[in-house]
Formats: C-alpha cells, sequence, structure tokens
C-alpha cells in the first residue's frame, strides 16, 4: 500500500494528481504544515527536508520504499506504470524539458513571489518586480509553447501534472492574470476538465 503524504498546496497536489491519474489505490496522510507537524521526527525518515509531498510504500518483507519531492514521486510513477511520459524520444526530450521547467522555475518562483508579495513584513519592491518578473517570464514561455501543442509534451503528460497546480493557484488567486495568455488559459481549462485532475486537487481534504 502507498501512504502519501500531503496537504493541500500545488506540490502536494501535482503527487494526487498523478496517483489520481495512474489509478494506483493509495492511503492519505495529511500532514499539517501549518501546526509544524512536518518537522516532527517521525516525519523526517520520510522526508528529510521536512516538505511535502513525500510518499510511503510498504514492500513484501516488512520493508518500505520512500519518495519524497513531487518532482521525483511524478517521475517514479511515471517510469513505474509506463504511462504520461511520451514514448517517442523527440516528445520525452520537450516533455522533459517542461517537466522540469514546471519543478524548477515555476513553482519555486511562485512561492517566492508570495512570499515576497503577501507573507514579508517588510515589502521589498526589488523582491517582488524580480519574482513578478520571473513569473511572468515562465507564463510567457509556456504560453508560448501552448499556442502550437495541444499539452506540453504534445500529448498529455507529467509536464502538466508538473505545471497544472500552479497555473491554478494563479487562476484562483490572480483574477484576470490568466486572460493575458490566452493558450495557457485554454490548456489550464482542459487541464481542470480530466476527472483525475478533479479528484486529485481535492485530496487532502
Ligand atoms: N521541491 C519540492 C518542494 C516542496 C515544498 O516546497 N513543499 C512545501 C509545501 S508546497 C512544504 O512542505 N513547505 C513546508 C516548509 O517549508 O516547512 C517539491 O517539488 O515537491
Amino acid at each position: 500500500m502507498l501512504t502519501l503524504y500531503t496537504f493541500p498546496t500545488p506540490n502536494g497536489r501535482k503527487a494526487s494528481v498523478m496517483l489520481e491519474e495512474v489509478g494506483l489505490p493509495y492511503k492519505v496522510h495529511r500532514v499539517d504544515l501549518q501546526a509544524g507537524e512536518n518537522k516532527r521526527p517521525e516525519f523526517l525518515a520520510t522526508s528529510p527536508i521536512t516538505k511535502i509531498p513525500a510518499l510511503v510504500e510498504e514492500l513484501p518483507g516488512g520493508k518500505a520504499r520512500r519518495l519524497f519531492g513531487s518532482g521525483a514521486i511524478l517521475l517514479h510513477f511515471a517510469e513505474r506504470t509506463g504511462r504520461l511520459l511520451p514514448e517517442s524520444l523527440d516528445d520525452r526530450a520537450e516533455a522533459m524539458s517542461w517537466f522540469m521547467l514546471g519543478v524548477s522555475d515555476l513553482g519555486p518562483t511562485a512561492v517566492d513571489m508570495m512570499r515576497f508579495s503577501v507573507r514579508a513584513p517588510e515589502k521589498i519592491p526589488y523582491a517582488i518586480d524580480l519574482y513578478k518578473g520571473e513569473l511572468m517570464r515562465c507564463y510567457g514561455a509556456l504560453d508560448e509553447r501552448l499556442g502550437a501543442v495541444e499539452f506540453l509534451g504534445n500529448s498529455y503528460s507529467i509536464a502538466d501534472i508538473a505545471c497544472f497546480p500552479f497555473i491554478a493557484a494563479a487562476a484562483v488567486a490572480g483574477g484576470s492574470l490568466l486572460d493575458r495568455f490566452p493558450n495557457l488559459k485554454r490548456w489550464h481549462d482542459a487541464v481542470a476538465a480530466r476527472p483525475a485532475v478533479q479528484r486529485g486537487m481535492r485530496i487532502p481534504d
């Protein structure tokens, strides 16, 4: 059995969307970040960086396999199920590139943007402008790509799952922001309509 350690955040939801897409049964363990449950010593063995999402799989013989970080979880289940990564090398190369953009550019930039513009006790214009500019750079690249293809890796893949929850969060919090990126908006609506995505986006609540 798989246990997903998660909280209702975009990174957590990448993992639950993935598990819903591949259809493997799993249990959900809500790690309350606001209550600091991620800092409890018992969580350290699963997530050395004390962040969600993380996942534990019980294996035969009392063994267990852990995975931590949304990128590792998406890649692992794509490899294991042979799904959600294009087969042709060309499409796979594109999918991997956009998958990495989601994990290493879009996600961290969106989080830092929120930290500096909303949470920071002191508002630093340089930092806010920097992260706003970087986020628009990500949106611009995604919008241009999605003007040429239906999904980031041509067919629906972990590249789309790696980006979707952060774009969905912006669609809710950013008002008319997505109207400036019509291809990204079209893609957002198509991904949001997938039943597995709708189930995954409701986890853990
Ligand atoms: N690189 C990680 C980042 C995970 C991450 O930032 N998780 C946040 C929630 S979205 C977290 O657990 N934060 C708790 C903390 O920073 O203490 C991933 O892609 O999953």
